[in-house]
Parts: structure tokens; C-alpha cells; sequence
């Protein structure tokens, strides 16, 4: 049976384990042979005598990172590091690395971003990488536990679609036998029909493809989007579900590998709620008292992204957008055509969620296709839905990898993606 090295604590002195990992280091003085021993839980060092072992030439010249099995005795009275030892009776080589190694895993040398994303399978050795992608697991983990106690139920909508939901430009053209489809940007427009379907409360996780051909630090091609979407509610009410799951899911993440999070140079603090609100317009009126060019109707350039930012020390909420920023399917305020009921969730200075209530007349929505001009006849399958017994809705989308980039602190997104499409990477 096999032990994980954070369960050798536990286990009596002089006990015989299974151990397997891969080889860290050798240390090597003639007639013994130390090797550090990683799995996916931790280190260990493992004793190798001449004696003991029947093959002590070939473990010899084992090489680094590659795989073994350990059959071996537990020592506790070790004067290694971690105070605790095996020393081995069986040493089987799974699997010999090949040298050189195309980079090193516990090597202070810091790798440039490129070499480290073209070695991703190694890359992601390292803890602090791949720690990373744990904490993702815990979010996610958290965040779907809220929903489902929220009654929300998880659906799959189709990533091969006809039409754009996010504006017309930035889709992936696919060719679908004698068809012309795309890749799917957003599941927004399935969300609203599944509104209309009754399903009164849903969530997806999954991924959205954007043919945005800026490579920035927080642009992917390709990321994984959590989307919630709600009927017989308005923007008020999903922004309380969007901070009220955050805080669940970060808080609960950060009681369970906290510890490890801090270890690891990821000091990250619990939120509360709820989080500061802030409209549009009263940024831009900010901005303008501080000299920023900018005027109603523009986006915030990053600089002015960066000012606001200051302004707060966790997550907030920036709402009321004009119409004219925001997609056709967003409500407009019922005392103001110009502005729309609909936020963005900042982290920082980045952008982490939208979101917004919906337009749910037939009429209104119609208007605004032609407003923006869109081609109201490659939304038909849409539009059908509003016609016979749309409830009003509203929703959002996150972006898990720009979410955990800004928690973790981390400077690119890349860094929180997994194997990350950018305009320049398709591999690996
Ligand atoms: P939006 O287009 O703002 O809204 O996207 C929602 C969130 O998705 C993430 N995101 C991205 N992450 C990485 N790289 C990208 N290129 C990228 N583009 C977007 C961001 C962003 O906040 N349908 C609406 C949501 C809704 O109203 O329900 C939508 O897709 O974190």
C-alpha cells in the first residue's frame, strides 16, 4: 500500500513503508546514497546503503526527477532535515530522467516565462506552481458547495455556436461540416434562454473563447469562465450573489491551505461583505477633479484604472455603466436611457466580473440590435425565447484565472493558467 509523505508523521518507528515520488536530489559518499524523495505532499529523505539494497549501482547513478518506488524503513530519529527518514530496503527505478533536465525544479536560477511555459510539465513541479492550481480547486470547490446550498443548478451550454454573443468581432471560426460556427465567447445568451425555461437559478464553469488580439497580463485566448444567471432578480441581487459566494469560497479556501498559501510567500487575508459600491459616474467626476481626460461615455484607460484602485484595499464594485459600454443585452435604468444596471467586480486594478440585469421585453430587445447594429437573424434561436414568457434576469460571468491572478498576487495570468492560449502560444 502506498504511503503519502505527509502521513509518515504518523506512522510508528522502524515500520516498513511503499513510498513513491520522484528524485529531487542525490547526495552520494561511496557506500551510501541519499536521495530526496518528492511527492505530490511533500519531501522526504530516503537512506540507500550498499548493503541493503540488491541494485545499489543502478540507483547509483539514478538522475534527477526521475521516478522510484521506495520500499523502506521508517526512521524517526533521523538527523535529516524534516527529522524523519527511510531508510531503503528495495529502491525500483519506474521511469529514469533523461539529462539535462530542460529545467530545474528546486534550482534558485529563475527561469525566464517562456522556457517555463514550454516546460509546463515541469514547471508545475515546483509547489509554488502548482500550489497555485490547488487553490483554484479550493475556490471552485467553495464556490459550487454555495451555489448548490443556494439551490443554483450547474448546466453545460454549447462551446460550437452560431452566433456571437459578446459583440461581433473576437470570435473563433470553426467549420462545422457545410456551416460556418464559432467558439463560443460567453454562455450568455443559453443562460438567458434557460431563463426562460424555468430553471429559475443556474451556474456554469467553463470555457470562453476570445479572439482578442491583445497580449497583455491579463488577456488569455482561452479562459474558464463562472457564470451565474437568475430569474426574477436584478442587479442588486446578483451582486449580493457574487460577493456573498467570494467570500465563502476564499475564506473556506484560506482555512484549509492557508497555512501552506503563507509558506509559500501567498499571504492572503479573509474578505468580508459586503463589498464598497461605486458608480460610474461618480469615477469619472473622480477623475476629472484629478485631472484625467476623460469624459461619460469613455473606458477607463489603465492608468485611470490604477488611480482608482488606490481607493480601495480588497474587492468593489463599479456600477451604473452607460449603455454605450456595455452589450445589447443590458437593462437600461428605468430614469435614465444613458446608464445601464449593470457593475463590474474589481480586484485591484483588473476587471474579474461583469455583470448586469437583463433586458427581458421582446421590444427593447430588438431596438437595441438595431442600436448596435447587429444582425437580428443570427439571434433568432435568442430572441424566440423572449417571446413566449420571459422572466426578468440577471447575471454575471468571472474569470477564474484573472480571480486567482489578483487574489494570489501574481503578475501575469498566465501564471494562473494551466496551459495558457495567447496570441502567440498554442503549445503546449
Ligand atoms: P465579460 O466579457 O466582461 O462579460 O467577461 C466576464 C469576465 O471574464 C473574464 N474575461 C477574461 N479573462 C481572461 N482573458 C480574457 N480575454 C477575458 N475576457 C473576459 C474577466 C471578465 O470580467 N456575458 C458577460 C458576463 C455577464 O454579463 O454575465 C461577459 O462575458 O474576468
Amino acid at each position: 500500500m502506498r504511503t503519502y509523505l505527509n502521513g509518515l508523521n504518523e506512522i510508528e518507528d522502524g515500520k516498513s513503508v511503499d513510498v513513491y515520488g520522484w528524485v529531487q536530489e542525490t547526495r552520494k559518499i561511496k557506500k551510501l546514497l541519499f536521495l530526496i524523495l518528492r511527492d505530490n505532499t511533500g519531501v522526504i529523505q530516503v537512506t540507500v546503503k550498499e548493503d541493503n539494497v540488491n541494485n545499489y549501482d543502478e540507483v547509483y547513478g539514478i538522475t534527477r526527477e526521475s521516478v522510484i518506488r521506495v520500499n523502506g524503513n521508517v526512521n524517526k530519529k533521523s538527523v535529516s532535515r524534516q527529522g524523519i527518514e527511510i531508510v531503503a530496503m528495495e529502491v525500483e527505478i519506474l521511469n529514469m530522467a533523461e539529462t539535462p533536465l530542460p529545467m530545474g525544479v528546486i534550482d534558485k536560477v529563475t527561469t525566464d516565462f517562456d522556457t517555463r511555459l514550454n516546460n509546463r510539465f515541469i514547471d508545475l513541479r515546483k509547489i509554488g506552481n502548482s500550489l497555485i492550481f490547488r487553490f483554484e480547486n479550493e475556490l471552485l470547490f467553495f464556490i459550487r458547495e454555495y451555489m448548490h446550498s443556494e439551490d443554483f443548478i450547474e448546466v453545460h451550454t454549447p462551446k460550437i455556436v452560431a452566433a456571437a454573443t459578446e459583440g461581433g468581432a473576437d470570435l473563433f471560426p470553426v467549420s462545422y461540416f457545410e456551416k460556418k460556427a464559432y467558439l463560443n465567447q460567453s454562455p450568455q445568451l443559453y443562460k438567458e434562454i434557460l431563463m426562460g425555461s424555468g430553471f429559475d437559478k443556474v451556474f456554469e464553469v467553463g470555457p470562453a473563447f476570445r479572439a482578442e488580439k491583445e497580449n497583455t497580463i491579463r488577456h488569455l485566448n482561452e479562459f474558464t469562465s463562472i457564470d451565474v444567471e437568475v430569474s426574477f432578480a436584478d442587479d442588486e441581487y446578483v451582486m449580493g450573489v457574487l460577493e456573498n459566494s467570494l467570500e465563502y469560497a476564499i475564506n473556506h479556501a484560506i482555512d484549509k491551505i492557508g497555512k501552506v498559501l503563507d509558506e509559500n510567500g501567498y499571504g492572503i487575508k479573509k474578505i468580508s461583505t459586503p463589498f464598497p459600491r461605486v458608480t460610474y459616474s461618480e469615477l469619472i467626476e473622480y477623475l476629472q477633479k484629478n485631472n484625467f481626460e476623460i469624459k461619460f461615455g469613455d473606458d477607463f484607460s489603465p492608468e485611470a484604472s490604477k488611480f482608482i484602485s488606490q481607493k480601495y484595499d480588497s474587492f468593489y464594485f463599479i456600477t451604473k455603466w452607460p449603455a454605450e459600454l456595455r452589450p445589447f443585452y443590458t437593462m437600461p435604468d428605468k430614469n435614465n436611457q444613458n446608464i445601464t444596471n449593470s457593475f463590474d467586480l474589481q480586484l485591484g486594478d483588473i476587471e474579474v466580473c461583469s455583470g448586469a440585469q437583463r433586458i427581458h421585453n421582446y421590444e427593447i430587445l430588438e431596438k437595441n440590435f438595431l442600436k448596435k447594429g447587429l444582425n437580428e437573424n443570427s439571434f433568432n434561436f435568442y430572441i424566440k425565447a423572449f417571446k413566449f414568457g420571459m422572466p426578468p434576469h440577471a447575471g454575471w460571468g468571472l474569470g477564474l484565472e484573472r480571480l486567482v491572478m489578483n487574489i494570489l498576487k501574481l503578475n501575469n495570468v498566465r501564471e494562473s493558467t494551466l496551459f495558457p492560449r495567447d496570441r502567440s502560444r498554442l503549445s503546449p
